[in-house]
């Protein structure tokens, strides 16, 4: 026989057989609470109480009443179901397991139902949502194909009106080309001789008192272009020439000096143009800061590799001096009348200088400080040899130039000075910072004619 205490203590299987072999001794049955359930109060088990084993698992003790601490029935076995208790007809004390069974289950059977009810209504929804969501797609897929196909149609039209585009553009250029085959072929231009056949070298008809009219000047020089531009035609040039020309007041000095430059440059078979520079107002002039401006201004117009300051009262005697550029800067005004044909003093490089353009930045141009007459290039001749260049010197015999008289020159009073500074100066102001404001551009027939106004000293 098996007491409730040991009964507790065996497992389910051993309880469940105990129950079924009636061998549990309720006679020392000594829990405070003896109302268990499916036992009557005595310990005796009624016989209609017997059930199965199956029931013993399902149904065991009812919670017992003055135990201090509930959780700890659960080791013993105990269940928290409460049982109700029916009297059999003989009034016995009749607990039918299969009636709390059947009871409970259907008291059990409510939440699962409703739980299953509950699954079936989301998954009917899920169902719907989803059987939308593939019904959307497919005609998203269906609208994206019929977009496809427009943007495909567009870009086979595109492509059409391309290729007929590309097509005609062909056939013009084919025809183009037929017609330019049936044309006289110009012949490409040679390149011109080093030393043009055409010199003639020094001449004795340099005149400077002689009386021109420009418009006779113009009209033999009608081939050149307005703003002063003139190639060779039979040949390439060698050359491409900016001539410089600072200017104030002389215009009679001028129109000699065109009168016989021009001739001599185009027999000289160069590709030049001419860029007279005007200083505006009555101030002190200074000729470096507006040959400076004129170079920055000429530039931008004309696409040259040589550049010439030329004095306005300088005449050219002889065409074999060639207004080119090379490996150094040129001083092509070696023998003037008015120094009876000798350089004055050798750093000399003042009247007609030329420059390869990359010369003429490398030496940051002209100092913009001398106001009035001298000094600028002798401080040129400084910033030459500053930077490692030497001058050369076109041969006194052919550099050979007249020089119109002149009176009235207001004179530097601080070039000495200056030029005490003019290699350490030459980095910090003059092409770089040349100030000025360029008033007006005219293309006159024969020169490009800049107005600067280049402030006051
Ligand atoms: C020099 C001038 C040059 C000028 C030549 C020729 C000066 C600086 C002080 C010695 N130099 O005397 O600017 O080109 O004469 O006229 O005045």
């Amino acid at each position: 026989m098996v007491t409730p205490d040991q009964y507790s203590f065996l497992s389910r299987r051993d309880q469940e057989k105990a129950a079924y072999n009636d061998e549990i001794s309720y006679s020392d049955l000594s829990r405070p609470d003896n109302n268990i359930c499916g036992y009557s109060a005595n310990g005796s088990i009624p016989s209609s109480t017997k059930f199965h084993s199956q029931h013993l698992s399902s149904y065991e003790y009812e919670k017992p009443q003055n135990l201090p601490n509930y959780s700890s029935l659960h080791k013993y076995g105990y269940q928290r179901y409460k049982h109700r208790r029916r009297k059999s007809s003989k009034g016995d004390d009749l607990h039918s397991a299969r009636d709390d069974f059947d009871e409970d289950q259907r008291k059990c059977g409510v939440w699962p139902a409703l739980f299953c009810g509950f699954g079936a209504l989301v998954a009917i929804g899920l169902i719907v949502l989803l059987c939308n969501y593939v019904e959307k797609k497919s005609k998203i897929e269906k609208e994206e194909k019929a977009n496809l196909k427009i943007s495909l149609i567009f870009t086979d039209m595109w492509n059409d009106i391309h290729l007929h585009r590309i097509a005609k553009t062909i056939i013009a250029a084919q025809e183009a080309a037929e017609k330019a085959e049936k044309l006289p072929q110009k012949p490409s231009l040679p390149l011109c001789a080093a030393i043009p056949a055409t010199l003639d070298g020094l001449t004795k008809d340099v005149h400077l008192n002689i009386e021109v009219d420009i418009n006779d000047i113009i009209k033999t020089h009608s081939d050149i272009q307005a703003g002063g531009e003139w190639k060779p035609p039979s040949c390439i040039s060698r050359h491409r020439l900016a001539i410089i020309i600072p200017y104030r007041d002389r215009w009679s000095h001028l129109k000699v000096l065109l009168y016989y430059l021009l001739p001599v440059l185009k027999r000289q078979q160069i590709h030049f143009r001419i860029f007279v520079v005007e200083q505006y107002g009555n101030f002190t002039f200074n000729k470096g800061r507006i040959m400076n401006a004129a170079y920055r201004e000429a530039l931008k117009m004309f696409d040259f590799h040589c550049v010439t300051f030329h004095d306005v009262d300088l005449v050219p005697e002889d065409d074999r001096n060639i207004y080119s550029c090379g490996e150094h800067p040129k001083h092509m005004s070696t023998a003037i009348d008015k120094f009876n044909y000798r350089l004055p003093y050798e750093g000399l490089v003042g009247g007609v200088l030329t420059f390869r353009v990359d010369h003429f930045q490398l030496v940051n141009g002209y100092s913009n400080m001398y106001w009035g007459w001298g000094g600028e290039d002798d401080d040129m001749t400084y910033r030459i040899l500053a930077r490692n260049l030497r001058v050369f010197r076109s041969p006194g015999n052919i550099a050979r130039y007249k020089m119109v008289k002149h009176v009235g020159r207001t004179v530097s009073s601080i070039r000495l000075k200056l030029l005490r500074t003019a290699a350490k100066r030459a980095r910090l102001e003059g092409l770089n910072n040349v100030p000025y404001k360029l008033l007006f551009t005219h293309m006159e027939k024969l020169f490009t004619h800049f107005m600067v106004d280049i402030g006051k000293p």
